[in-house]
């Protein structure tokens, strides 16, 4: 039988000596952590000693000393072989975790740039991922479930309320997103399904053909048309609809930019209230225009947000976008020019389903 010591590192060194030299028959007979010699050895990390012996002689013939020693020996092999096994995987290990995190980086990636695929505003994308991320707590979450979480929190990102929450109902927002189309929808809607005596109030005598646009709907569905030129135009004008369940205002589009438009508006509101103020907003408006907008008309106490021509997109962040800015809740939604059909109440969409149509 040959018997030889070997010195390394670690375990791993010297098994691959002890496997070098005496081949895989070899048998570890002992291994200890040792210091090296001489002083030095007391400043250096210790190292692995293994006694290893290449054996001649047959089970058979080993005394019964030699077996219990052998059968440590063995012990002491699939230790060591565990060992082994576990140093060559902890490099793998890691490199794999390493690559989940970054596939996990990636996968984050993906659908931040989805979202931005959408126009949601960044500072929504980041708001969005900040809550998730304190909604996991550290933990990773799968490839299957992000797009899940996302959809909640695109979800709880639009919030509704139900219709007819207040007698007076207006309409405000930027020139031509279809406020006097979606103000004649709502007006049969109320007239002909809930069986409601609506009137109509224009505040609009600025553009040539705005009174006459409402007029035609409000002849059509057989309602009374109040227009008023001055907030006290406006009072008078509420007064003679007294007896009506329902009065829709409409106003004049201001151009987003011009505050003294804007300003002027909010004298007929302030008569107006308490009301229904309907912040409305074309889907195909972008990200920064809608911050601009919501900044714009705030003045004018807006507390409902309304989006129209979902027809004319695809991408559907204005939805996120205003809600996220105008801070209200979402009562109805357009989507075509047909009047009346072409509106739906916010409480039956499902918002994220339009965002992910069918995505992965
Ligand atoms: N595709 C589509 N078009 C719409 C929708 N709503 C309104 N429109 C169209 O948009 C255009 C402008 O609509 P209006 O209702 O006049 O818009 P407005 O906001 O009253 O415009 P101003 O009074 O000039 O500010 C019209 O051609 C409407 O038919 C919609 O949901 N989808
Ligand atoms: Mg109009």
């Amino acid at each position: 039988m040959k018997i030889r010591k070997y010195y390394a590192r670690d375990v791993a060194e010297g098994f691959l000596k002890v496997k070098k030299e005496l081949g895989s028959e070899a048998i570890i007979l002992q291994t200890r952590k040792v210091r090296r010699r001489g002083l030095k050895g007391w400043f250096m990390p210790r190292q692995v000693e293994i006694i290893a012996a290449l054996g001649s002689r047959s089970p058979e013939r080993l005394g019964k000393g030699d077996i219990e020693n052998q059968r440590r020996v063995e012990a002491e092999i699939s230790e060591l072989k565990v060992m082994v096994q576990s140093l060559v995987e902890e490099p793998r290990r890691r490199e794999t975790e390493k690559g989940q995190q970054e596939d996990g980086g990636s996968e984050n990636d993906y659908w931040r740039n989805y979202l931005q695929h959408h126009d949601v505003d960044p500072v929504i994308i980041d708001e969005i991922f900040g809550r998730l991320a304190s909604r996991l707590k550290g933990n990773s979450v799968s490839r299957e479930m992000l797009p899940i979480l996302l959809r909640e929190e695109v979800t709880v990102g639009i919030p509704v309320a139900e219709e007819r929450a207040d007698r007076t109902v207006v309409f405000i927002g930027p020139t031509g997103v279809g406020k006097t189309t979606t103000l004649a929808k709502l007006a049969a809607r109320y007239a002909l399904n809930y069986g409601e005596k609506v009137g109509l109030v224009t505040i609009d005598h600025y553009r040539i053909g705005a009174v006459d646009q409402l007029r035609a709907y409000a002849e059509i569905i057989d309602l009374p048309l109040e227009v008023a030129y001055s907030p006290r135009d406006l009072s008078r004008a509420l007064v003679r609809l007294q007896d009506c369940d329902r009065i829709l205002v409409d106003t004049a589009g201001r151009a987003t930019g011009n505050q003294a438009q804007v300003g002027e508006l909010a004298d007929y509101i302030e008569v107006l209230l308490p009301a229904e103020v309907h912040l409305v907003i074309s889907a195909t408006t972008r990200w920064q225009d809608i911050r601009f907008i919501t900044g714009s008309f705030s003045k004018l106490h807006y507390n409902r947000l309304l989006i129209t021509k979902l027809d004319e997109t695809t991408s559907y962040g204005a939805v996120l976008n205003g809600a996220y800015y105008v801070n209200q809740p979402l009562v109805y939604i357009t989507d075509g020019q047909g009047v009346p059909d072409d509106l739906k109440l916010a409480r039956e969409m499902d918002f994220a389903g339009l965002f992910w149509g069918g995505e992965r």
